[in-house]
């Protein structure tokens, strides 16, 4: 029995199989934590969804930005649809991508395991969020989508602002929490995020922080694991464990072991690598 998290994807399937060797996964009795992204970029995008799909009873994967643009996508016109790159519309014409999209779209923004002390996001979390806010504000974002107004939803998710605020209401509420769950990287330590900022630690305007280290964040009860931010790479510290190490751009595809004490990164080539 091993749990392990996966960092991002983004449609790199021979990558994605390579790892699961390395790591000897085992279906009858390992569980994998995907971080999100599953799709868009690397190529097999139709390969890769349809593989962590057929794993859905062993796996778990979180929204990340991309797989949240995919089910926008595949909302608009079909002529609208042909014009987008052809990795996602292998996605969008495929004959069983109804069945990807709504599994696609049960997914949550957060998972927790308590027992065993993880929270995954793709991104990040907003400086005053704990872990139980972040799971109060993912599961508001989530019943929408898994209900019958998800449509309007994924209509209005586009966009930058507002920031996120306590007494936000309705569609401004729900981009605010998918912004922070799918898109943080910089923010004030008022939460305002940086979103054109996405280099390393160390590039970033004044006033600026990692998620991570803003000043006067909440203190978090569980180990974070997270993607998203591949010019970070493979990063571990202050409780987080960001492991988005540029599969698509020529990097790593990273797995992390999760039930175990001793740190246990297994890396192998991404794509074209
Ligand atoms: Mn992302």
């Amino acid at each position: 029995m091993a749990v392990w998290a996966i960092g991002d994807l983004q449609g790199c399937y021979a990558p994605t199989q390579r790892l699961l060797e390395r790591i000897a996964f085992d279906p009858a009795s390992d569980r994998l934590w995907f971080c999100g992204d599953l799709v868009n970029r690397g190529g097999e995008s139709l390969q890769t969804l349809r593989l962590v799909h057929s794993l859905r009873e062993n796996a778990v994967s979180v929204l990340g930005n991309h797989d949240l643009s995919l089910l926008a996508i595949a909302e608009r016109s079909h002529a609208d649809q042909r014009r987008v790159n052809p990795d996602l519309q292998g996605v969008l014409f495929a004959e069983d991508r109804d069945v990807l999209l709504d599994w696609l779209r049960q997914q949550p923004l957060v998972h927790v395991d308590r027992a065993l002390g993880w929270m995954m996001v793709h991104a990040g979390l907003a400086p005053k969020w704990t872990t139980q806010v972040a799971e109060q504000h993912a599961g508001e974002v989530e019943a929408t989508l898994r209900g019958k107004s998800y449509r309007k939803l994924l209509k209005n998710m586009y966009g930058d602002r507002p920031n996120w605020s306590e007494g936000l209401k309705g569609l401004d509420r729900q981009r605010a929490i998918i912004n922070v769950f799918t898109r943080l990287r910089y923010c004030t330590p008022r939460g305002r995020i940086a979103f054109e900022e996405k280099d390393a630690p160390g590039t970033q305007a004044p006033g600026l922080y990692p998620w991570y280290e803003v000043p006067g964040r909440a203190e978090r009860d569980l180990k974070i694991v997270c993607g998203h931010w591949s010019a970070l790479g493979l990063f571990l510290g202050l409780g987080v464990h960001a492991i988005d190490t540029g599969a698509v751009w020529g990097g790593k595809l990273t797995a992390l072991r999760l039930d175990s004490e001793a740190l246990h990164v297994v890396q192998v080539p991404g794509k074209d690598a």
